[in-house]
């Protein structure tokens, strides 16, 4: 019997509402587990925000959490926290111009204080984690901004004992133009079940043309939510294959290709579990390069997709540098569906 069974899963919902709406609803009493925010303002304790631009028309967005017990919140060194016993998000906005240890030291920091937030609530285990670094593309001192982050990431994972390789949680990296570096997570009681894409190398193997220390990702993770819910969190994902970058110069096809990437996760996570996901159904967040892109990747998402799906109906558009120079979008996406793992 794995622990799954053993363990009764507290309920987790997720919902994705116009700030507006999120705003109401705080204010309505029933006090929200927790959010991201999509360019919302930076000063709602319980809905972290992310600072980039909302190219969609709906203006500014949230994924707002609802856990079902009593929500308790606190910090642990860099990690302002909550949780409900089971679950526990997290946050941690570290600004750079203050520290001035360079990106390797700045994440390797931030992660220990993420790891130790894990022991001190008990929630063990990472699901997602949404990283935001000012001027990602940058360069850190003879390495890529990037490149340092990761190195720093990776080192904290060892030093914690935390998967760095095969079962590493499920993650996006996206550039911001300022600000601090922004770290969002999710973590529970229950290790999510990794997810790898079969025509992509797994980030964690890169080879080190990438960078000395590989990110530190699965391609995507699965886990009970509670209440027969299944959730999938797919990272970010783009025009790569194998390990490299395809469609150099046209957004287009590196829009056609990151959906095909999409569809193959897709396809190998409904293998693990019982629910059943579909690409025209997920929560998805796009990343464009350049603002003027965003009409053509929605064109494309429409003509791939259908111009009424709930994928392109609910996606937030932002605009954020994606972590490889030659890299034009990236689409992250979560899904929630009844269902058990395999
Ligand atoms: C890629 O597939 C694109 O460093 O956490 C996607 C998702 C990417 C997560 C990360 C990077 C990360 O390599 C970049």
């Amino acid at each position: 019997m794995s622990a799954r069974d053993l363990l009764k899963v507290p309920p987790l919902r997720i919902e994705r509402l116009s700030l507006s709406e999120g705003l109401a609803m705080a204010e309505g009493g029933s006090s929200p587990f927790g959010g991201l925010g999509y360019g919302t303002p930076d000063d709602l304790a319980w809905m972290p925000t992310v600072n980039a631009q909302v190219l969609s028309a709906r203006g500014p967005m949230a994924d707002v959490w609802h856990a079902s017990g009593q929500v308790q919140s606190g910090t642990t060194g860099l990690v302002r926290w909550r949780t409900d016993g089971h679950w526990v998000l997290g946050a941690i906005d570290l600004d750079e111009t203050v520290e001035r240890q360079g990106v390797a030291k700045l994440a390797q920091r931030a992660y220990h204080d993420l790891f130790k937030t894990l022991e001190e609530t008990g929630c063990a285990h990472l699901l997602r984690i949404w990283n935001y670094l000012p001027q990602i593309n940058g360069d850190g001192g003879g390495l890529e901004r990037y490149r340092q982050f990761n190195a720093g990431r990776q080192e904290a994972f060892l030093e914690a004992g935390q998967a760095a390789f095969e079962g590493a949680p499920a993650a996006c990296a996206l550039g911001i133009r300022q600000g601090a570096l922004c770290i969002r997570f999710l973590a529970g009681q229950i290790a999510p079940v990794p997810v790898e894409n079969p025509r992509q190398v797994s980030a964690y193997r890169y080879p080190d043309t990438y960078g000395p220390r590989s990110p530190t990702f699965s391609r995507a993770a699965l886990a009970e939510l509670g209440g027969g819910d299944v959730a999938l969190f797919i990272s970010g994902t783009a025009s790569i294959i194998g390990h490299e970058t395809v469609h150099l110069g046209d957004v287009v096809a590196q829009t056609h290709e990151t959906l095909r990437n999409l569809a193959a996760v897709i396809e190998a996570a409904n293998a693990r579990t019982t629910a059943e996901f579909a690409l025209p159904r997920l929560e998805a967040v796009v990343y464009v390069r350049n603002v003027a892109d965003a009409e053509a990747v929605r064109s494309v998402l429409a003509e791939v997709l259908g111009a009424e799906a709930p994928t392109l109906r609910h996606a937030v558009f932002l605009e954020a540098d994606i972590c490889r120079q030659d890299l034009l979008v990236e689409i992250e996406a979560h899904a929630v569906a009844p269902g058990t793992l395999n």
